[in-house]
């Protein structure tokens, strides 16, 4: 790859139309640099942004609840509340808010299995997720989806299989050219993803058709228990999709974030296709709950990004620099997302389970006739898509009569083929005598 297709950010300014959306500016504006963008086909934005108060104050309202969120969930796990896979996002907070910063709600959202915190960037509720998370029928999901399956307005979940989104992100991305919407779509995928080959599918099609798809490669370093170095060839992220252009970011720095995700989604409303995003990032928790993430790295590791690179902290930092609030104020911030929480955890626990007929409901979009059998200790039920128990057997009768039934096949096998042979032998008996006649 030529060298010089790499370039720095060159100070181009960031269209000011719309730039801060959403936040009213009602403090002093603040201005902020960071460091500067690593670009690959393109020059990016520049490395400063104008922040203020507001702005500010709500990055760190929603990074805090989102870390408080997973801290619950991370509790609730560990009472077996929650059960099955569940996987967590602490310390990679400022990706999911700085790019949602940087979108409207119009636009879209495809994500794997980390999704906890997009659903909280996307609007649904901490109830909602904490009910699915317990499999209640007051989750997101309905109590279906669990951890991994959530949804909510333009967001497509939660996916498990490993780059699975990434072929649908693209096929969202292509809806909004379609449909001429001047909509863009996320499609987050992690460093272990970014070696699949159906993302490289996905690349192609994305700049064939110059979809307006940003390609987000969280680059956490760690795919399961794997450092990225050792299953990577190349870490360089953003540039590996040769045709398309890329830019690598400070994922610890939500402004940043923002400003690179607002830069790329002018340039895919500006039809100019695709794009990728490599954001540096950094997982504190293990992979998932049944991974503690201490095997494949070290403590102090883990530790010294938490000291240095901690999103959270580094918008504490620029507020209280900037005596945008107090240490107290930001204290009642957070004690106030230890309530949220807390309540939504017992909204969830108090929360029924969904009824057992909801196994069948919502497996298509129209209702269509669903035939199907529930095996529980004692009965077998049969339920219908309105979910209406329809029939219950008991178990013993069911094998009483099965156990007839067998003995009845057994005893065709047995007698059915003597009465063949029989017939058969008397048929040859009858045209035996026709011959003699005949002789
Ligand atoms: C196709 C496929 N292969 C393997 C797995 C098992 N698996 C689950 S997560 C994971 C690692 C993915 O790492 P990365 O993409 O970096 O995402 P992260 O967990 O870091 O967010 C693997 C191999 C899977 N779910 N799907
Ligand atoms: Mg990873």
């Amino acid at each position: 790859m030529n060298s010089s297709t790499y370039c720095k950010g060159t100070g181009h300014s960031s269209s000011k139309q719309d730039f801060l959306r959403g936040y009213a500016s009602k403090s002093g504006d603040i201005q902020v640099k960071f460091n500067k963008f690593d670009t690959y086909l393109c020059d990016g934005p520049a490395n400063q942004t104008t922040t203020n108060k507001d702005e500010l104050m709500t990055f760190f309202t929603d990074m805090t609840k989102m870390r408080r969120i997973e801290t619950v969930a991370d509790q609730l796990y560990k009472k077996k509340l929650i059960r099955g896979f569940c996987h967590l996002y602490n310390g990679q907070e400022a990706v999911c808010t700085g790019m949602e910063a940087a979108i409207t709600k119009e636009d879209h959202v495809i994500t794997a299995y980390r999704d906890h915190t997009f659903m909280m960037a996307r609007g649904a509720t901490p109830k909602e997720i904490l009910a699915e998370l317990l499999m209640k029928s007051t989750g997101c999901s309905k109590g279906k989806g669990g951890s991994m399956h959530m949804f909510t307005r333009n967001f497509y979940g939660g996916n498990g299989i490993v780059g699975a989104q990434c072929p649908l992100g693209a096929g969202i991305a292509f809806t909004q050219k379609y449909n001429n919407t001047g909509n863009v779509c996320l499609t987050y995928y992690g460093d272990g993803a970014a070696n699949q080959g159906q993302l490289f599918e996905a690349f192609n099609m994305a700049k064939l058709w110059d979809l307006p798809c940003i390609f987000i490669c969280e680059n956490n370093k760690f795919g399961m228990g794997t450092p990225q170095k050792r299953a990577a060839a190349g870490d360089d992220f953003y540039t590996r999709a040769h045709y398309i252009p890329g830019i690598k970011v400070d994922g610890m720095n939500v402004l940043a974030v923002k400003t690179a995700g607002k830069w790329a989604a002018d340039w895919c409303r500006a039809g100019k296709g695709p794009l990728v995003m490599e954001m540096d990032t950094y997982r504190y928790v293990g992979h998932s709950m049944s991974d503690p993430g201490t095997s494949y790295r070290t403590r102090e590791e883990v530790n010294n990004v938490r000291q240095i690179r901690d999103p959270i902290e580094y918008v504490r930092k620029l507020i209280l620099d900037n005596k945008c609030a107090t240490e107290d104020e930001l204290t009642a911030i957070e004690d106030a997302a230890r309530v949220e929480m807390d309540e939504a955890a017992e909204f969830a626990i108090a929360s029924p389970f969904p009824e057992p007929g909801e196994l069948y409901t919502n497996v298509y979009k129209e209702l269509v006739p669903v035939r199907a059998v529930e095996m529980t200790d004692t009965l077998i039920v049969v339920v219908n898509q309105q979910g209406n128990k329809q029939q219950q057997q008991q178990i013993k009768d069911i094998i009483l009569f099965g156990g007839m039934f067998i003995i009845f096949i057994l005893l065709i096998c047995l007698f059915g083929p003597l009465k063949n042979v029989q017939h058969h032998r008397s048929n040859i008996t009858a045209a035996e005598q026709q011959q003699q006649q005949l002789r």
